[in-house]
């Protein structure tokens, strides 16, 4: 039987926790004692893959490690935080509200540029003339940079290409190339939204932004995380995105 209260990386802790052994001259509990830099009267650090203090805890599962977050819920991707946060040094932070610029000459109004692809939030407005599409039907549309128009005249006014009817959801042109998958939760649990695989240059590398489930550009984005609705005879059944919907078309 090993002595308890050997010291054999010499930091001064003894191996053993036992209240009822004495070991003179030596602090007790070490958790690691080949490591020296491992003992109870370290700091743990908070990302080397030890549980430097003993406490029990490796790493970020140390209570020195967690985030000071005044409040506001802890975080590793910004899918998990409330909508209208985004995740930034594992706090969830809330996002600030864009500057709507007053669009003072005549029938001009204030456009959305979209939202920040890495936070989800919304970024700034300005200003264009808008009268062509002013005086068509307010009818909104999403863009795939998370803008959220009038209708789709003034989408097509300022090139931004359409990715459903409707406003756009929370988070909507969110950056969701690092999912693991283009699982349904990769932009939140419950939230309405895929992860939708684009090309915006061509040839380049694709990038994948979160996008409302069954909203579709090309045939590509098709079943667009949603399932396939209806069904054909065997084999003859084709996905097409008609009018940024998917839709089955039986017979190729
Ligand atoms: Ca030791
Ligand atoms: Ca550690
Ligand atoms: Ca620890």
């Amino acid at each position: 039987v090993s002595d308890p209260c050997a010291d054999r990386d010499q930091d001064g802790y003894a191996q053993t926790s036992d209240l009822t052994v004495q070991c003179p001259g030596k602090l007790k509990g070490d958790c690691a004692d080949t490591v020296a830099s491992v003992n109870p009267g370290r700091v743990e650090v908070c990302d080397n893959n030890l549980d430097d203090n003993c406490d029990g805890k490796t790493d970020l599962e140390d209570p020195n490690c967690q985030p000071m977050c005044f409040g506001n819920p802890t975080c590793t991707r910004t899918a998990a935080c409330p909508t209208d946060f985004y995740c930034s040094g594992r706090c969830c932070q809330v996002c600030s509200t864009p500057y709507v610029p007053q669009c003072g000459q005549w029938g001009q109004c204030a456009v959305p540029r979209g939202v920040d692809t890495s936070t989800g939030c919304a970024t700034s407005f300005f200003c264009r003339d808008c009268t062509a599409c002013d005086s068509q039907p307010e009818a909104k549309v999403c863009g795939t940079n998370g803008a959220t128009y009038r209708n789709r005249c003034l989408a097509d006014a300022v090139s931004a290409t359409v990715a459903h009817e409707g406003p756009c959801l929370p988070r909507e042109g969110l950056d969701c190339t690092s999912a693991e998958t283009f699982s349904l939760t990769a932009c939140g649990a419950g939230a309405g939204l895929y992860c939708r695989e684009q090309l915006i240059v061509p040839g380049g590398l694709p990038v994948r932004r979160c996008t409302q489930v069954g909203a579709c550009v090309t045939d590509a984005d098709c079943p667009a995380g949603a399932p396939v609705q209806g069904s054909c005879d065997a084999g003859s059944g084709v996905q097409r995105c008609v009018n940024n919907a998917c839709a089955l078309r039986c017979g190729g």
